[in-house]
């Protein structure tokens, strides 16, 4: 081999070691039982990142409650156990009371993005649980209350219902007893009547079998549900410019994809074909429901963060 060819090797296996040295494979979960309704977006977010990221970056998913309990997702992201998650604020306020405010917000994220309102929750992020919010995967999707007893105000005093901080300090406010369980022991609690109901989103209630043990769902709903990618910061700030960026592109289009919109008709419908029966209120009686809702909802987050709270009521709220 002549001098140049054998520099010229040199050189092609620089490259390629460089090249794999800068594959990196972060492992994820999801809080949300896999190939659900709040999983989807995830899972679509992890095909697309493997696809145009082959060489580069590559996600290695674990799976969902059956490998991590939905409130440990938190933790685990911040420890770096996990590098990356696909989880809602309500299950992990233990570290950061502030992320279940996003259930509040009125303005839509590319709002929030110029605003100032996602800068000042991504500094709490980065401060109390060392993560990035990559995406919000999920909104415009309303909670609402399902019930086996019918009611005819709202007035919940007497229900014991299923809760995560998502729905404690509204449901509490119209009376009721409530207990926290993660989603995959709903179907338990009402199956053995440990509860009259519980809080969820419009959507997702068939994943798990719930519309068996579902007579009413009461309306309006309530709240905007948000699911979102966090990735750990320490792992985020280690990445290349080309690794954060095949992430960043492939969050961003799935936030522009968030809208539940569609869905939130579509099972509407696949409710009531299921038997489910709207339990509806009058004009006063809806107006207070969400009156409390709203009311409930951010006292008890600036309860929760009584220095951050009220700065975020004030990007996140609609103007009443
Ligand atoms: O009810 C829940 O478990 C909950 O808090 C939630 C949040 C976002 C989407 C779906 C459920």
């Amino acid at each position: 081999m002549g001098r140049y060819a054998a520099l010229a090797l040199l050189a092609a296996v620089n490259v390629a070691t460089a090249a794999q040295a800068q594959e990196v494979t972060l492992r994820a979960v999801t809080a949300f039982a896999e190939k659900t309704t709040y999983s989807r977006g995830f899972e679509t977010f992890v095909e697309r990142v493997n696809e145009a990221g082959k060489g580069v970056i590559r996600i290695n998913y674990i799976g969902g409650p059956k490998a991590m309990p939905p409130f440990e997702v938190g933790n685990a992201l911040k420890n770096g156990v996990v590098e990356i998650a696909n989880v809602t604020g309500a299950f992990y306020t233990n570290l950061l009371p502030e992320a279940d405010a996003w259930k509040l917000a009125q303005r839509p994220m590319t709002e929030l993005r110029k605003n100032g309102g996602y800068d000042y929750m991504a500094a709490l992020y980065a401060q109390k649980m060392n993560a990035v919010l990559l995406a919000r995967l999920v909104d415009d999707n309303p909670f609402h209350l399902y019930l086996n007893k019918r009611i005819a105000s709202p007035d919940l005093k007497g229900l014991k219902l299923r809760i995560t901080p998502v729905y404690r300090d509204f449901f509490q406010a119209l009376g009721a007893t409530v207990v926290q369980t993660a989603p995959g022991e709903v179907y338990t609690a009402l199956e053995r009547g440990v509860v009259d109901g519980y809080g969820w989103p419009i959507t997702g209630v068939f994943d798990l079998g719930w519309n068996e043990r579902t007579k009413y769902r009461v309306d309006p709903g309530f709240y905007s549900a948000e699911v979102s990618i966090l990735i750990n910061k320490t792992v985020w700030d280690g990445l290349t410019p080309a690794q954060q960026a095949i992430l960043h592109k492939v969050a961003d289009e799935g936030e522009a994809a968030a809208s539940f919109a569609k869905d939130n008709a579509a099972e509407t419908e696949r409710q009531t074909r299921a038997g489910i029966e709207a339990i509806t209120f009058d004009v006063a009686g809806s107006k207070h429901y969400l009156d409390v809702a709203y009311e409930a909802g951010w006292a008890g987050v600036i309860r929760q963060s009584p220095e951050y709270g009220p700065k975020l009521q004030a990007f996140f709220a609609k103007p009443r």
